[in-house]
């Protein structure tokens, strides 16, 4: 749903610029010095990056899933690692609070997150348990006033920099499944709470991830979101089935990045006596990639469409995570092919997206993880 469409069209253009002049120049320091330049953070939270979708009554620009998805195509036109900065906090480090949260949970921690003074991040993930999520076994035992969190969580994305974590722990160790999750907002000087080092990661420098280590880490009970245990995990997949949907769409806006990349070098580079965008076997290569990322594009709208009207998107949420982290693969792939040995070369932008988009397929649930649920939804839909 686009509510203003000339507001939208602005949005989009003043990201589309933002990107242009400021981030893509900037894309070779961000991979060197492995982080966001101080002065890009800024700009980001004076645009309002930090509550894209953060609804204006906390402060944020409220926008819906469609116009959501427009905006992180255009941010999907640079290195991801710039987006992973205020994506989490308009996504998975917020949308637990927004979805499931009490309005005091909300009122305490999103106008904060909003305008990015707060840093958000989410804990899923453990050493032994990943794509089986609700096996996790960082426990929250109830201790009085307080819930005391023991475990660890892996690859938490922004960890090094969270001020607050949305954390899925165990508070019924006798209910081994789903049921035993609750969710917890646990702010990131808690005593009991340590970081571990930052991740050493084949691509997306400049986005951090760590361990976050609890160890008799005590939190206040009134920080369970929603004010009710073993609703903790299906928080976790209602943030997912949206956190999908973007990622999906910042797929979509890489895919289109690359096929740039490559038709300006392959009009460019002369081989055979022709420019290489004249070679039919270079063409192949040039439109299969501007076709699938068009296909991505279209079915991204569509999920998008039909979440803002209030349908179930879970599957479609996976169908487009799916198809579109698989796609962007294709296409970075093909990019570095058409660009020969210099697709190999560090100074080409392709090497290095070709490393960053590697992630897509495995993050926010890997490729087989959305075939599971994919298939999974149309048995039980027709059973
Ligand atoms: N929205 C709301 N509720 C959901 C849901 C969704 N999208 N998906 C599942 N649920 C509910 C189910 O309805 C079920 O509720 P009931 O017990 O009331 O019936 C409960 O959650 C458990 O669901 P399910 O039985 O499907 O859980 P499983 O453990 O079998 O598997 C998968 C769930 C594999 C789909 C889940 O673990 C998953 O998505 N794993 C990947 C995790 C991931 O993406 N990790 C990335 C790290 S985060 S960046």
């Amino acid at each position: 749903m686009i509510r203003d469409p000339e507001l939208i069209d602005q949005l989009v253009a003043t990201i589309s610029r933002f990107v242009r002049a400021r981030l893509i120049p900037n894309e070779a320091r961000l991979a060197e010095e492995d982080a966001v330049p101080a002065e890009l953070l800024a700009e980001m939270k004076e645009m309002g990056l930090f509550g894209l979708s953060i609804p204006e009554e906390y402060g944020g620009l409220g926008l819906t899933m469609e116009e959501e998805a427009l905006v992180a195509m255009e941010i999907g036109k640079t290195s991801p690692a710039f987006r992973s900065v205020f994506g989490t906090n308009n996504g998975i480090g917020a949308q637990g609070i927004l979805i499931d949260g009490t309005d005091e949970q909300k009122a305490r921690y999103v106008p904060r997150l909003a305008t990015g003074e707060l840093l958000s991040s989410f804990c899923l993930t453990e050493p032994d348990s990943g794509s089986d999520a609700a096996s996790l076994r960082t426990t929250a035992i109830r201790d009085g006033d307080h819930y005391v969190l023991n475990g660890t969580k892996r690859y938490i994305t922004n960890g090094p920099e969270a001020d607050i974590f949305t954390v899925m722990a165990r508070t019924d160790p006798d209910n081994k499944g789903a049921g035993g999750i609750s969710a917890f907002i646990v702010e990131a000087d808690t005593p009991g709470l340590t970081r571990g080092p930052s991740d050493r990661k084949m691509g997306q420098k400049g986005a951090h991830t760590c361990d976050i280590i609890f160890d008799d880490c005590r939190v206040p009970a009134e920080n369970i979101i929603g004010g009710q245990e073993g609703k903790g995990f299906k928080t976790a997949m209602k943030v997912l089935d949206r956190g999908r949907l973007h990622i999906s769409a910042v797929c979509v806006g890489v895919a289109e990045r690359l096929v740039e990349e490559s038709l300006n070098y392959t009009m460019e580079r002369k081989q055979f006596g022709a420019a290489l965008a004249e070679h039919q076997l270079v063409q192949a290569m040039l439109a299969d990639s501007k076709t699938e990322a068009y296909a991505g594009r279209t079915m991204v709208m569509d999920a998008a469409r039909r979440k803002d009207a209030g349908e179930n998107v879970s599957t479609l949420a996976s169908c487009c995570k799916l198809f579109c982290a698989e796609m962007v693969g294709r296409v970075a792939d093909r990019a570095v092919q058409v660009h020969g040995g210099a697709g190999y070369m560090a100074e080409y932008a392709v090497e290095r997206f070709y490393r960053d988009v590697r992630l897509f397929r495995i993050y926010e649930g890997t490729t087989q993880i959305q075939q599971l649920v994919i298939a999974r939804n149309m048995v039980r839909e027709a059973s």
